[in-house]
């Protein structure tokens, strides 16, 4: 009886397929954020904490910063590159970022930010 309970298990396994994957360290989560006057889209990105991310940032109409005061560094956007930024932060919390170019009249209220939640199951 508890072979026939292991077997049942087993078969469940192979169906979802997943542990291969999970072991394999997967490819980073691709995220797409545009700059324009006086925003980016999105504002707010969700994160996991442990997770590993590339942010792929446009700017669609000026030279844009992106000043990431927490982590100590800042970007220039170009329109016509795509400005890449590697994160993985390891702990939960509110990672800010402003432009730092003065871009126009509403400069000021050009701001976002990553919300880094915890990883599911990270306190069993
Ligand atoms: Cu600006």
């Amino acid at each position: 009886m508890k072979r026939r309970g292991w077997l049942v298990w087993a078969g469940s396994l192979g169906c979802g397929a997943g542990l291969g994957a999970a072991v394999a360290q997967p490819a980073p989560r691709e995220i797409e954020l545009t700059a324009r006057r006086f925003q980016y889209e999105p504002s707010e990105i969700a994160l996991v904490a442990g997770e590993k991310v590339v942010v792929r940032i446009h700017s669609i109409d000026f030279v844009h910063g992106m000043n990431l005061p927490d982590l100590g560094r800042r970007l220039d956007l170009i329109p016509g590159r795509v400005t890449t930024l590697e994160l993985q932060p390891m702990t939960p919390g509110v990672i800010d970022f402003v432009c730092d170019n003065f871009c126009g009249e509403g400069h000021e209220r050009m701001h976002g930010r990553f919300v880094v939640t915890e990883r599911a199951g990270a306190h069993p």
